[in-house]
């Protein structure tokens, strides 16, 4: 059934929703509790969530993003890479049963509201997927912004978020765009070759956006909707072979994106448009916004976009990221502008008797 959650219950208190006792009443009354239900306790060793998971929906670009707003457990106070970790190997399957079918798809980036670790900062966030967890996220990033918005808990202005690989300033824009001030990002390796089976040797940038990225212009594909299923099976084979020989980022770090770009259908409206194949198979709605801060790096270091100069980067399905960089401490800071939509407010219900409640 539909809750509309309770408005005056997210005056914002540093990243939790505060919910008063009679709305948390009226939430728990829609969770099925195990306490008559012996047989539910501890099914695949997973304890049913004590309080309701709550969650907010929204799309950047056309990519989805969940954020959970409240009912997540205590990850303690250590900072988010440490919060991450504690996450991964103790709550699982909260991200599994967010992001995966039946609640979620391949699509779907999941995002944890977290307390900031500096009381000055206004959050901080944890992003995942269906195969893992993001070091960070763009789109995500936008979408959390938006959904603090909906909640009243942050005003227009800048906002400081803390994530697993560094601070992200983030500024709402009076007319509801968003701009955020992304890590800092960099090219690690320029013309990199791989050769891929089925398809022989491919030559792109290696490059980190808050991600770790190979990038490729010279790829004879043809960069449209209707052609996404070849696009993931041709950017899959190039992950994996990266993957089997070993050619990774700086630090042994996986690249688990691929993008591809071309020259925009309408060179009025964009730069470039392109395919980003995310971790877990599925492409990206939007233009990817550690993807091109990653873009923007190599512009930079290839010198061909200047400081504070706009790249229009469209996604193939239309959507359009605005970027540029600055450089602060001899470090490329892009800058990303875009807007997201509320999609849906939702409480999850996690029913013990469901084989799939804990995603499939
Ligand atoms: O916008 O950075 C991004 C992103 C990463 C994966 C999906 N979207």
């Amino acid at each position: 059934m539909y809750q509309k959650l309770p408005r005056h219950a997210t005056i914002f208190s540093l990243g939790i929703a505060q919910i008063p006792p009679e709305s948390k009443k009226s939430a728990q009354s829609h969770i099925i509790t195990p306490i008559n239900n012996p047989d539910s306790i501890l099914k695949n060793g997973i304890h049913p969530m004590p309080d309701p998971l709550l969650v907010i929906d929204s799309h950047t670009g056309g990519e989805p993003t969940r954020v959970i707003i409240s009912g997540a457990p205590d990850l303690g106070t250590g900072d988010m890479a440490s919060r991450k970790v504690l996450l991964q190997e103790k709550h699982d399957h909260i991200r599994r049963a967010l992001v995966n079918e039946p609640r979620g798809s391949e699509v779907m980036v999941g995002a944890l509201l977290c307390k900031p670790r500096d009381p000055q900062n206004t959050a901080g966030v944890i992003f995942f997927n269906n195969v893992g967890y993001l070091h960070m996220c763009g789109h995500g990033m936008i979408g959390l912004i938006q959904t603090l918005h909906h909640l009243n808990r942050i005003t227009p202005g800048e906002h400081h978020i803390e994530t697993p690989v560094g601070l992200v300033t983030a500024h709402l824009h009076d007319d509801a765009r968003i701009s955020i001030q992304n890590v800092p990002s960099y090219r690690y390796k320029k013309n990199q070759t791989v050769n891929v089976p089925d398809i022989g040797p491919i030559t792109g940038d290696i490059a980190w956006g808050g991600n770790w990225f190979f990038l490729i212009s010279d790829h004879n594909q043809t960069l449209q909707l209707s052609n996404v299923d070849h696009l993931t099976d041709h950017t899959w084979k190039i992950r994996k072979a990266l993957e089997a020989q070993n050619i990774t980022g700086e630090d042994n770090g996986l690249i688990d994106h691929i993008e591809l770009f071309s020259p925009p259908p309408d060179p009025q409206a964009a730069d470039s448009i392109n395919f980003v194949l995310c971790p877990g198979k599925a492409y990206d709605r939007s233009p990817c916004g550690t993807g091109t801060s990653a873009k923007v790096a190599c512009l930079a270091a290839d010198e061909k976009l200047k400081e504070n100069q706009i790249w229009r980067q469209q996604s193939i399905v239309g959507s359009i990221f605005e970027a540029s960089y600055q450089i602060k401490n001899n470090q490329i800071i892009p800058t990303i502008t875009s807007r997201a939509h509320i999609t849906a407010e939702s409480t999850i219900i996690t029913d013990p008797n469901d084989p799939f409640t804990w995603g499939i």
